[in-house]
């Protein structure tokens, strides 16, 4: 397809100076395919360290951002913040922030809006629970997350979207790739009935969830899966096979 293959790596709460410069090393030497667009969302404390040490082909992304520029908001960090030390890139709506930090829909949906408006991509995700997928509620699950987003951003441009479902999270269960490819095709058709085909064709829409260098190729052979957001694994070497898992 003409979307450009994404790569994003998330850290989660993990690494440290040493782990963090062996990693960098790593995607340095290595041959990255230069057809897929690669951002590693890094703990906030790291971000500038990260920054000097990755090579400046991958980007870093914050893996969370308040909704406003500045202010009395004591343990928060801005877009700006994240823009001003070189970060061009924020993860928002992750489960574990849904889950663990009760971020609901609307304040996700707010993040993103301000982190848009202050020229951040984002990394919208989004993702039923088991529970929800067994009561056979997936589809409306993602709808609306979707559709929170919606009433928020009005250009798609700087955003991507990552499915993860969340029973698939860091459980070593990851969606077939024909699980992950169904969604990602109700993904694609709500864009084109609710906000225009021409975003339904042009937005990148990752699979998450426990993605790894022996399942990447086979779900990068789905038409609707434009790459991936990777927990886990994009602290091993194997992250660079995951980059170029469609080489
Ligand atoms: C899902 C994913 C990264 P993992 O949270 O966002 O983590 O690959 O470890 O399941």
């Amino acid at each position: 397809s003409a979307r450009k293959f994404c790569v994003g790596g998330n850290w989660k709460m993990n690494g440290d100076q040493k782990s963090i410069a062996e990693i960098s090393k790593t995607l340095s030497g290595a041959a990255l395919d230069p057809n897929t667009e690669v951002v590693i969302g890094c703990p906030a404390i790291y971000l500038m360290y990260a920054r000097n040490l990755l090579p400046c082909t991958v980007g870093v992304a914050g893996q969370n951002a308040y909704k406003v520029a500045k202010g009395a908001f004591t343990g928060e960090i801005s877009p700006a913040m994240l823009k001003d030390i070189g970060a061009d890139w924020v993860i928002l709506g992750h489960s574990e922030r849904r889950a663990i930090f009760n971020e609901s829909d609307e304040l996700i949906a707010e993040k993103a809006e301000h982190a848009l408006a202050e020229g951040l991509k984002v990394i919208a995700c989004i993702g039923e629970t088991l529970d929800e997928r067994e009561a056979g509620k997936t589809n409306e699950v993602v709808a609306r997350q979707m559709c929170a987003y919606a009433k928020k951003v009005r250009d798609w441009t700087n955003v991507v979207v990552a499915y993860e479902p969340v029973w698939a999270i860091g459980t070593g269960k990851t969606a077939t790739p024909e699980q992950a490819q169904e969604v990602h095709a109700f993904l694609r058709q709500w864009l084109t009935d609710n906000i225009s085909k021409e975003v339904s064709a042009a937005l990148r829409i990752q699979y998450g969830g426990s993605v790894t260098a022996a399942n990447a190729k086979d779900l990068a052979k789905k038409p609707d899966i434009d790459g991936f957001l990777v927990g886990g694994a994009s602290l091993k070497p194997e992250f660079v096979d995951i980059i170029n898992a469609r080489q």
